[in-house]
């Protein structure tokens, strides 16, 4: 271990011992007091797996379409990582059989301790059927957009079905996971939330995502982008940083920090997640590097929307112009 990575994971350590200093308080004081993390009704007693999207045996997770009462769902389960600060309690409080022994070989199961064990758990309803095709392992063929393509049929596509952008305005208007903000910069032009992305649990550095969320909304992506998006572009980038410094003591040379394209969700934001992470999304066919975005806008004013762009798409094999026949983006 670096010196650099101890003083992370010992950021992360304080804060998840006071957490767990707070619910053991919580428990002995019979629970239901202020700081204990609430405990949720098991919706999921009454979801009905209808079939499976996807799920991976490397990155353990699994990705199920099915019913929570009436309503379509998708439901992802994923295993957390295993964090060096419980390794005490995985050791000392677990249970252990034995598979197989075998000279200096020995393989067994551990039964670690519940809250040592928990699935993170990702709950999508009403599911549309959009978001059933999301999560849907598919083939996936690489797409080349020229400027007028965009034009012609991506934008009139997006405008038509592209997903609901209602969480985020939530976001923007403290109506949902204000409590989770790490910073904000209130300003309606520059001005941005940056907070934990829903795929991390905030438990450790190691997979860290952030996501800052432009203030202005009508910047649709980096199609939309022109130099007049410098100011708020240098102002993610600079005030995302140091948040993140501040916050995780994590420095700028161990993040990625990138713009999707094409986004799934059209309102301008930027990812930051720690350098060593593979996050879904973040290969190059992806993933643009917010720094390159500002060069490219610096030496061009026009450069996105003159650039010919590559991403990857799902499903049947279609170029731009194919799409335009099925009325598919
Ligand atoms: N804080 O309500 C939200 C919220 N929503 C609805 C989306 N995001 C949210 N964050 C908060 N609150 O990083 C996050 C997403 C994503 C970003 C939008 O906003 O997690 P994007 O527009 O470029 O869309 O970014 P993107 O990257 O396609 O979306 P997403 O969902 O990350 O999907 C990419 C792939 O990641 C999926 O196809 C799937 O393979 C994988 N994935 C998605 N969700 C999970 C998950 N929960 N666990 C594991 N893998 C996942």
């Amino acid at each position: 271990d670096t010196p650099a990575k101890r003083e992370i994971d010992s950021v992360v350590t304080d804060e998840l011992s006071q957490k767990v200093k707070r619910a053991k308080a919580d428990n002995e004081n019979g629970g239901g007091e202020v700081g204990k993390e609430p405990e949720s009704e098991n919706i999921l007693r009454e979801f009905k797996t209808s079939n499976v999207l996807s799920d991976s045996a490397r990155e353990k997770n699994i990705f199920i379409h099915g019913k929570l009462a009436d309503q379509e769902a998708v439901v992802i389960l994923e295993k957390t990582p295993i964090r060096e600060d419980t390794l005490a309690e995985l050791f000392s409080g677990s249970r252990l059989k034995l598979e197989m022994k075998n000279d200096i070989y020995s393989t067994y199961r551990l039964q670690a301790p519940p809250h040592l064990n928990e699935i993170k758990t990702t709950v999508v309803c009403p599911a549309t059927e959009k978001h059933v095709k999301k999560y849907q392992r598919q083939e996936s063929f690489l797409v080349e957009e020229t400027g007028e393509d965009y034009q012609s049929i991506t934008l009139p596509y997006i405008q038509k079905q592209s997903f609901s952008v209602q969480w985020v305005y939530n976001i923007l208007e403290k109506k949902a996971e204000a409590d989770r903000i790490v910073y904000e910069d209130p300003d309606p032009k520059v001005g941005f939330v940056l907070l934990p992305d829903f795929k991390w649990d905030q438990k450790q550095v190691d997979d860290l995502y952030l996501i800052a969320i432009a203030h202005q909304r009508d910047t649709r992506s980096l199609r939309d982008l022109t130099s007049e998006h410098l100011p708020l572009l240098q102002n993610i980038f600079q005030k995302g940083k140091d948040a993140i410094l501040e916050r995780y003591k994590l420095p700028a040379s161990k993040l990625r920090v990138y713009l999707h394209y094409q986004p799934s969700y059209y309102h301008l934001h930027v990812h930051f997640t720690k350098l060593g992470y593979e996050a879904p999304g973040c290969g190059v066919e992806r993933a643009h590097l917010l720094a390159d975005v500002i060069q490219n806008l610096q030496s061009n004013h026009q450069y996105y929307k003159s650039r010919t762009l590559y991403f990857p798409s799902e499903g049947r094999r279609r170029t731009a112009q194919q799409v335009q026949g099925d009325g598919e983006a």
